[in-house]
């Protein structure tokens, strides 16, 4: 068992976080990630409140444990979700791809507990001064919008500025990554590819099929120039992309060639025009398992290597 202050602050089990995956992570994969006991998270992504409450409302007929809501700052939604989410009492907000401030006073008051991803110290100072209840570390392994720092070296600087817990993320797959994570100083760690094959993902067949199929220099990051640089898979689409990106085309041109990506491979899994995200550890995720059996199989690999990391000490 693996002791963490993340367990005591959110009434969990194992300091397990699912990542909020846009157009994938929905109620049905936050509950079977909380009934494991992990924190399971619903992404907003780019979705109306509606979407997001009706997301709450069925995780809620499907688990009694806590669980979260993952905001999008990005989203033209972002405001109304916002609102919702106060308005559903959530227990848990994370918040990716920007700066929540101008959110934090409302969720506050509301009770929920904020966790926003911070890619840098800078935020990690606000968000602290500001009364988030911990935060994420996401270094750019991970699928989806990256920061310029890696893991290995964002979560030890993070670490020592703030005296909040702080939960890891991006490059972690299985239990090695896990204890690596602690031993960086983190409290609790964040996993998205790897669950993006749970049984109770609801992610197209031909995603899940890419993912268990990844190798290690499958993925890459594109979108740089438009300043939202995002990890996929090596696709048709990303391709493309790059090398318009690399061209004289216009920014609203690029822009618009990324549209709906997202959508057509999460939900059609269509395998020219779809962006499938994904983080590098793609390649280590090689079977099918219940939400549940991940936490408790990463849980268990991870205590057993660091009841053994003293070997390395004389
Ligand atoms: O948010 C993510 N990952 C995501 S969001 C997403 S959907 C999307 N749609 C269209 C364009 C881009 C993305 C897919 N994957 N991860 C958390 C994360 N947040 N990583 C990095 C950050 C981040 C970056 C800048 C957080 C704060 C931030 O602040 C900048 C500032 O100073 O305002």
């Amino acid at each position: 068992m693996i002791n963490s202050v993340i367990c005591e602050l959110l009434d969990i089990e194992y300091p397990v976080f699912q990542g909020g995956m846009a157009w994938i992570a929905d109620g049905k994969l936050a509950a079977a990630v909380s009934n494991g006991g992990g924190l399971g998270i619903i992404a907003a992504g780019n979705a109306p409140a509606e979407y997001v409450r009706q997301q709450i409302r069925l995780a809620r007929t499907l688990t009694d444990k806590p669980f979260g809501v993952n905001i999008m700052l990005l989203s033209p939604f972002a405001d109304e979700v916002a609102e919702a989410v106060a308005d559903e009492k959530v227990s848990v907000v994370t918040t990716g791809a920007g700066n929540p401030s101008k959110y934090m006073e409302k969720w506050l008051s509301a009770g929920i507990k904020v966790i926003p991803v911070v890619p840098s110290v800078a935020m990690t100072k606000l968000v602290t001064r500001l009364g988030a209840a911990a935060v994420i570390a996401e270094g750019g392994e991970s699928g989806g919008h990256v920061g310029e720092l890696t893991t290995m070296t964002l979560v030890p600087l993070v670490c020592d500025s703030t005296h909040l817990p702080v939960i890891a993320a991006g490059g972690i797959g299985d239990g090695r990554g896990v204890a690596a994570a602690f031993m960086l100083g983190a409290s609790g760690i964040q996993m998205g590819t790897r669950f993006l094959v749970a049984d109770e993902c609801s992610a197209h067949r031909n995603y899940k099929e890419r993912i268990l199929k990844a190798t290690d220099l499958s993925t890459v990051v594109t979108g740089k120039r438009l300043g939202h640089p995002v990890r996929s898979l090596k696709t048709p689409f990303s391709r493309d992309y790059f090398k318009a990106e690399y061209s004289a085309i216009p920014d609203e041109e690029l822009e618009a060639k990324g549209a709906g990506a997202l959508r057509l491979a999460a939900q059609e899994g269509d395998l020219e025009n779809g962006c499938f995200l994904a983080g590098q550890i793609a390649a280590m995720v090689n079977k099918e398992q219940p939400a549940a059996e991940i936490i408790r199989e990463v849980m268990i690999e991870a205590e057993s290597v660091l009841k053994g990391a003293c070997k390395w000490v004389k």
